[in-house]
């Protein structure tokens, strides 16, 4: 069978535990379905670079990370346990190989590899020895019972909600297999994660003879809701929701946790900011197969407070390093933001599916922000170096690193980039949604028929792009485009950020060559018609550098001004900069050339303008000193030679 028909296969077909029957799969209850990555090529100059790196760089290193410290040896210790083995590094080291096999699967769904298949196979026949004959994997306990990891406890899921990391593993797992399974059409993965959940099925619950605990690290809620997809197995959505719902009913009670109230009470982004994400993406999907519209309240004002108050103007969210967490409202500080990259990437989950529920462009925008700012901005252009926290200002204190002890920055990084191209398209009924701009072509489904796309654009770079249609057996539907915040004079869905030069901006859209008008609806520009093969759309926005300032509210950011062009932030280094760019004074109303560097940090445009800095003339007064200010996108940072005392980063 092909790989392609592989896919299909997986997506109409619900995948099932061992041996039972075919049962019907479930909607996944959105009103809006994505396009899967499966159906999507990129074939984009900016993004393709990423795509390659991640293949070639950051999912081999990985693997080899995974080998080198021990993860695998962790496996194969559970596998045959001792009370002699030593349990050392984290308790959620076994996700990382989940996390890297998850990424791998993406890839090899567009790029098949015998060997990396093969290669998985045998990681997963040592993950597979280690699961204990009733499902229980979780090699921080499993090799040395006697002594488990300090943060295990003496029993299975005491400390889960403290630190063992039980559940989060089981999410790590589930996500990971159900990707392997989609791209590959095996079941080795697939049937170790659902062996594992109905492990946790079986011994939590609210049932006499269960113990009821909650995710101490959020994520299985969203796994669990994504194998009730997969399997059609009632029982994963019901765990989910139990996961939810529990929540700040049980010993733990604290906002770290976000168990300071129960989830559909809570209406503020509090504590540990990935632990928060990924639950408020768990709350979305079990809202959109429940209908439970208490959740979708909750995260709706929850998402409200987040980008209204704890958001960066990189898309960045958890502001302070105290417990990973979002710091208070308009807390923004700026070297010391903590915005981890798994938290950027947890602020992606939540803004997708808040699109898939309401159908706001508004929730693209900032998906958008921190896709091409704050999150790629977490590994390096060659894919081998990563940020686990992502400052906006620094004295060289800040390098990306190969790996670290605890690495789920990386193995994020390697599941996330690769998962790209799922996110660019969406449909409801015959609505076709172009959400992010990058070449590509696609092969989507409109009321069931064939309808082939192809994006064309040098975006970020410009605002050109053009959409084709070389296929269309679907007849008349509506071609809905995304008109992006940045256009429309709107720096953020809130009044958080504001640009502070007074521009206009605009954007026009043509058919077969004529320009199309059309009210904006939700955000979008509707092209409704009877498509024909060979039609075109040509979609223009101004694309300027713009100045922004922020709410006054935020005190670090008071008398600073930030650079964006298009979605990508700017930020001034020293190698751009023969002077200290942390002490720079921009104009009142800055000119900026725009200029293309195609051999710098694999092809940027820079900005240039005119600034100031202090200097003492040759009678020792303070004076000002004319110089031309270099700018390169914030993603791009730290990348070149170190020189901590003249290094700066973003605000001028
Ligand atoms: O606890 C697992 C991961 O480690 C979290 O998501 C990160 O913030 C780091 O603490
Ligand atoms: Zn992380």
């Amino acid at each position: 069978m092909t790989m392609k028909k592989l896919a299909i296969t997986a997506l109409l077909t619900a995948a099932l535990a061992s041996g039972q029957a075919q049962v019907k799969q479930p909607s996944h209850g959105y009103p809006i379905s994505p396009v899967p990555f499966t159906s999507v090529k990129v074939t984009d100059a900016f993004w393709g670079q990423r795509l390659d790196a991640s293949r070639k760089v950051t999912i081999p290193l990985a693997f080899s990370k995974c080998e080198e410290t021990g993860r695998y040896q962790n496996f194969v210790n559970a596998a045959h346990p001792s009370d002699t083995i030593k349990v050392g590094g984290l308790a959620f080291d076994d996700t990382d190989v989940y996390k890297t096999i998850e990424g791998a699967s993406y890839l090899m769904q567009t790029y098949p590899d015998k060997k990396l298949s093969k290669y998985i196979d045998s990681v997963l026949v040592i993950v597979a020895a280690a699961q204990e004959p009733d499902g229980y994997l979780y090699t921080s306990r499993t090799m040395n019972p006697k002594h488990p990891h300090e943060w295990a406890g003496n029993k299975r899921w005491e400390k889960e909600e403290d630190l063992s990391h039980e559940f989060y593993n089981l999410g790590h797992m589930v996500e990971g297999a159900i990707a392997h399974y989609q791209a590959t059409g095996k079941r080795n993965f697939l049937d170790i994660a659902i062996k594992y959940a109905d492990c946790v099925c079986r011994e939590i619950g609210p049932n006499p003879g269960q113990q009821i605990y909650v995710p101490g690290h959020q994520i299985a809620e969203m796994a669990l809701a994504k194998l009730y997809l997969v399997t059609g197995q009632q029982k994963y959505l019901d765990q989910a929701k139990f996961f939810l719902d529990q929540r700040g009913y049980t010993s733990r009670k604290d906002e770290y946790s976000q168990a300071h109230k129960p989830v559909i009470e809570q209406d503020e982004a509090v504590g540990h900011a990935v632990r928060a994400a990924y639950m408020y993406a768990g709350m979305a999907d079990v809202a959109a197969l429940t209908g439970d519209t208490a959740y979708i309240h909750a995260v709706d004002r929850i998402w409200d407070n987040i980008v209204g108050k704890k958001y960066y103007i990189t898309g960045g969210i958890g502001s302070t390093s105290a417990g990973e967490a979002f710091g208070k409202n308009y807390e923004l500080p700026n070297m010391s933001a903590y915005c981890e990259t798994c938290a950027a990437i947890g602020n992606v989950y939540v803004n997708y599916r808040l699109f898939l529920l309401h159908g706001e462009s508004k929730y693209y925008d900032v998906l958008e922000r921190t896709l091409y700012n704050g999150l790629i901005s977490g590994v390096s252009l060659d894919g081998g170096g990563f940020f686990y926290p992502n400052p906006l200002e620094s004295i060289g204190q800040h390098q990306r690193q190969p790996w670290f002890g605890c690495a789920c920055c990386p193995s994020n990084i390697c599941r996330f980039i690769p998962s790209l191209p799922g996110y660019i398209y969406a449909v409801k009924d015959r609505d076709v949604y172009v959400n992010l701009f990058m070449s590509n072509t696609s092969d989507v489904k409109v009321g069931g028929k064939a309808v082939s796309l192809e994006q064309t654009t040098k975006y970020p770079w410009n605002g050109d792009i053009t959409i084709g249609v070389n296929k269309n057996a679907a007849g008349q539907f509506a071609l809905k485009i995304r008109i992006p915040g940045w256009v429309q004079n709107q720096v953020v869905p809130s009044d958080l950020y504001a640009y502070s030069d007074g521009k206009r901006l605009g954007y026009s859209i043509k058919v077969n060559g004529e320009t199309v008008k059309s009210e904006l609806k939700d955000g979008y520009f509707s092209i409704d018609r009877r498509w024909k093969k060979g039609d075109k759309v040509e979609v223009h926005f101004d694309m300027e550098a713009r100045t922004v300032k922020a709410n006054n509210k935020v005190e670090a950011d008071r008398g600073r001004i930030a650079v964006e062009r298009g979605p990508i932030v700017y930020c001034a280094e020293w190698p751009d900069n023969e002077f200290d760019v942390l002490s720079v004074f921009m104009n009142l109303a800055p000119q900026f050339e725009v200029v293309n560097k195609p051999d710098l940090l694999y092809g940027i445009d820079q900005l240039k303008t005119d600034a100031q800095i202090l200097s003492y003339d040759n009678r020792g007064r303070l004076t000002t000193q004319d110089v031309k200010l270099t700018l390169i996108p914030y993603y791009a940072w730290a990348h070149r030679v170190r020189v901590p005392w003249l290094y700066g980063c973003h605000k001028t």
